[in-house]
């Protein structure tokens, strides 16, 4: 009896036990996943149609949850992608709205709040595993900077190699490993460390992000997969994805987490199709990687959720990675900044089985390396600029082009003289965006502007007697107030030989105590220091009484490439309205110099008056 009762007891310690477990999965948010890959085309899966690339993995995944078939990336470029994706930001507000290399000096900034930040502010145990490609010159650029907890992986694209470039890192957390790892093993060890990461937190809700390092060229498959697929090398490595799809699958039904954990599975950009056989296909769309025709950024995406949407959904609503961003946070309810401007559109209630009647009609622009290139509106899609990296001209270039995409989803049939209303309500839905994306400048403008100085001379208009060289004839840094570095010389003002003799008028007369103008040396670059620089005022802007000279000093010239200010020196105290400044060139390089006896350059920037 007494043993019963003990049993009885432990069975229903048991049952509690796991009444709380199961309790505990039902309250909390959803752990996500994102599994990112690198240049895989619309055309590319089983379930988006491949004829011979085998995904029985990522087929199930859409049978078993919803297929978007109008799903755009932020970008046709990798890490301009990436930054939408993780920033939920058109990349066009970042500063690098394109490519990084890996001497790049830019990365994302600390203040871009991005998805794995918001995951951890929610309580989230974040990970990346993968390709990074958003900086990597500065520490602060690395992953466990912008919010997630760890990282392994390549940290930009693995065609960035010798010998074109450095030996390429393997970093964990924020230390490189190793050098130029066999690309054979990459998706296993992403994989891997993916399934450990979700088994070490079975029950902490978590976010892994696990960008792919390919099919993005080199192809490296593993050797379980290699001369496997109809397709070549390339449909070797797509179905090496996919087993790396059914395996994080797998692990999650193992640690019975599949129906509280969203699995979204979805690639940066199009295919490279100038790559030939190597690049992918994005099948009925025009075009691939690099353009901002349907194969370009129109990529396959799908989510998976156990028990919260019917199977096989089928969703042809435009969304974006940009709707991800906000969409997740949403989901983990997290809050995100309201100051910042946000471009995606919430898109949660898709992932929870409910109609998301909104925003089918919210306008998605599809941006080039430096300018808008197209919107789409519901249906209907309008170029106004159009590239390809084929170097084809469709259309013999002629723009604007407006597609119907519902009925014609491979961009052939150009409607603009049927539709000159859609044309106009298009043209004017990318004026209204052009002018709200001038509003707030990106965060490393932001961090230029703080550093303004303004000065008596501060943005006031300047004469020059001599033309400077027209490939360095900004003459707006004489007063604009930035004080540049030697870094930034191709945006100073270059003379060739001759003087430089500028005039400010302060529109009013003032009380001068300082005046101070900044020059670059450059040696091996023919810029040299001033021999000297004259310093002049003026009550009428026509007589002009020289108050200080400073001539070069010698100590000065040896120094490699620097910026230095000559000055007035002592306080002037003097009232005057107009400024000059003449600056002596030293007119020929000097003898030893690689081009002696021929001229010289000087580089001027600020003019300042104070
Ligand atoms: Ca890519
Ligand atoms: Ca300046």
């Amino acid at each position: 009896m007494k043993f019963k009762t003990n049993l009885f007891l432990l069975l229903a310690f048991l049952l509690l036990q796991n009444c709380n477990s199961s309790t505990e999965i039902k309250n909390t948010t959803p752990n996500i996943i994102i599994l990112f890959a690198d240049d895989l085309g619309y055309g590319d899966l089983g379930v988006y149609g491949h004829p011979t690339i085998r995904t029985p993995n990522l087929d199930a995944m859409a049978a078993k949850g919803m297929k978007f078939t109008n799903f755009y990336s932020g970008s046709p470029a990798c890490t301009a992608s990436r930054y939408a994706l993780l920033t939920g930001r058109y990349p066009i507000r970042s500063g690098f709205p394109w490519v990084l290399y890996p001497n790049s000096s830019r990365g994302i900034h600390a203040d871009e709040y991005t998805l794995a930040e918001g995951m951890k502010d929610a309580g989230y145990a974040t990970a990346c595993f993968g390709k990074w490609h958003l900086g990597t010159i500065k520490k602060e650029y690395l992953p466990l900077q912008n919010g997630f907890d760890e990282y392994f992986g390549l940290p930009y694209s693995n065609d960035m190699i010798p010998p074109l470039w450095n030996d390429i890192p393997l970093i964990e957390g924020n230390d490189t490993i190793s050098f130029n790892p066999d690309q054979k093993t990459l998706t296993k060890q992403y994989t891997e460390r993916t399934i450990d990461f979700i088994t070490r937190h079975s029950r902490d809700p978590f976010f892994v992000y696990v960008p792919f390092a390919m099919p993005h060229l080199p192809l490296h498959p593993g050797a379980a997969f290699a001369g496997k697929s109809l397709r070549g090398t390339y449909g070797d490595v797509v179905e090496e994805l996919d087993w790396s799809v059914g395996e994080i699958l797998n692990a999650l039904k193992i640690n019975n987490l599949s129906k509280n954990t969203l699995v979204i599975f979805v690639s940066d950009n199009g295919p490279w199709i100038i790559k030939n056989e190597e690049g992918g296909s994005s099948g009925l769309l025009r075009d691939g990687k690099g353009s901002t025709w349907e194969g370009g950024m129109r990529v396959p995406m799908i989510a998976h959720w156990e028990g919260k949407f019917a199977p096989a959904i089928l969703n042809t609503q435009p969304t974006s990675t940009l709707d991800l961003y906000t969409s997740l946070l949403k989901l983990v309810g997290q809050e995100i900044p309201k100051e910042t401007i946000y471009d995606g559109k919430d898109i949660s209630n898709l992932f929870l089985g409910k109609v998301s009647e909104k925003s089918a009609q919210e306008p998605f622009f599809f941006y080039g390396s430096k300018k808008l290139h197209a919107i789409r509106k519901g249906k209907w899609k309008l170029h106004v600029h159009t590239s390809s990296q084929t170097k084809r001209e469709y259309f013999a270039g002629k723009t604007p082009l407006l597609f119907n995409l519902n009925e014609d989803p491979s961009e052939q049939y150009d409607l603009v003289e049927q539709f000159p209303e859609i044309v106009n309500e298009l043209l004017q839905e990318i004026e209204i965006h052009k002018n709200e994306i001038k509003v707030q400048p990106d965060f490393f403008q932001k961090e230029r502007l703080a550093q303004r100085k303004e000065h008596l001379a501060f943005e006031k208009k300047v004469i020059l007697k001599n033309p400077p060289h027209p490939n360095y004839n900004n003459i707006n840094t004489l007063t604009d107030g930035f004080i540049e570095g030697a870094d930034r010389f191709r945006t100073l003002m270059g003379f060739e030989g001759n003087n430089l003799e500028a005039m400010i008028d302060l529109e009013k007369e003032e009380t001068i105590n300082e005046i101070k103008i900044g020059f670059l040396q450059n040696q091996p670059s023919w810029i040299f220091f001033p021999k000297k620089v004259d310093f002049l005022i003026s009550q009428n802007g026509k007589d002009f009484e020289k108050i200080a000279t400073q001539a070069i000093d010698s100590n000065l010239v040896d120094e490699m490439s620097s910026v230095f200010y000559f000055s007035t020196k002592e306080k002037t105290e003097r009232k005057a309205r107009y400024i000059k400044v003449i600056a002596y060139s030293q007119g020929k390089c000097p003898e030893g110099h690689d081009g002696a006896g021929k001229d010289c350059w000087i580089f001027a920037d600020e003019i300042i008056v104070n």
